[in-house]
């Protein structure tokens, strides 16, 4: 839980410092934002609300350690290819007033 909550307020942080994205909150390009890139396992799958469940190692980039967390996804047939319990790969990238959002997902062989 406290490890949820810093990663949460990392999160904020990095958005309250992104002056580049805050004139374009209501056009999310996600194409122009930086990615990150990260390994986990997957604990639970949400299609319906576009959401995967990680427990994902640390992203030294945003100083985040490694925790279980939800992840929004850009859409949710990245889904498909993934199930509960494979270890994935994917990248994110962060959303202006919003959390992180998963662009890429996939398991590793
Ligand atoms: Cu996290």
């Amino acid at each position: 839980m406290k490890k949820l909550l810093i990663c949460m307020f990392v999160a904020i942080l990095s958005i309250v410092a992104a002056p580049v994205y805050a004139n374009d909150a209501h056009h999310q390009t996600v194409g122009n934002q930086k990615s990150y890139s990260a390994k986990g396992e997957v604990v639970a799958v949400d299609g319906a609300l576009s959401k995967v469940k990680l427990k994902h190692d640390a992203v030294p980039e945003l100083q985040w350690p490694g925790m279980t967390m939800f992840f929004n996804v850009a859409d949710k047939t990245l889904l498909d290819t993934v199930k509960v319990g494979d270890q994935v790969e994917f990248e994110f990238v962060k959303v202006d007033g919003g959390g992180p959002l998963i662009t890429k997902i996939k398991p590793l062989k």
